[in-house]
């Protein structure tokens, strides 16, 4: 079943793009929790990270040095971000497509839980 993430992926809803490479595509949060929040997904759909177990290590790799890649390109290198994967019931994922949450922009707090 297609997830709204399926529907930005296709362009049939919008949402404000920060990257997009022909393996991934990150966009900003429409909900942002700090200064800048970005989403990033890989194209290759998995419905959540205990999926991300039956993908190849390289594809895996190339999802995680994505994720980086976007931090970086808006400069949240210098001064350190947040990644989270929320993971199904206990993790909160609200939309059952893979997606990493970058959070950052100013000095987030200490707590995870
Ligand atoms: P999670 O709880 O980890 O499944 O987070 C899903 C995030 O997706 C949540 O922070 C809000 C965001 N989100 C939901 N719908 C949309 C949308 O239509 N556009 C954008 N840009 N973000 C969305």
């Amino acid at each position: 079943m297609d997830t709204i993430f399926d529907k930005i992926i296709s362009k049939t809803i919008p949402a404000k793009i920060v990257l997009e490479t022909p393996r991934l595509l990150a966009f900003h949060d429409i909900n942002p929790q700090a200064p800048v929040h970005i989403l990033v997904i890989p194209k290759k759909k998995a419905v959540s990270m205990d999926e991300l177990r039956e993908w190849d290590d390289a594809t895996v790799g190339q999802f995680f040095k994505g994720i980086a890649e976007v931090a970086r390109s808006v400069g949240l290198n210098e001064n350190g971000y947040r990644v989270v994967l929320n993971t199904n019931l206990h993790g909160c994922q609200s939309v059952n497509y893979v997606h990493a949450h970058i959070l950052g922009g100013h000095q987030l707090s200490g707590s995870f839980a």
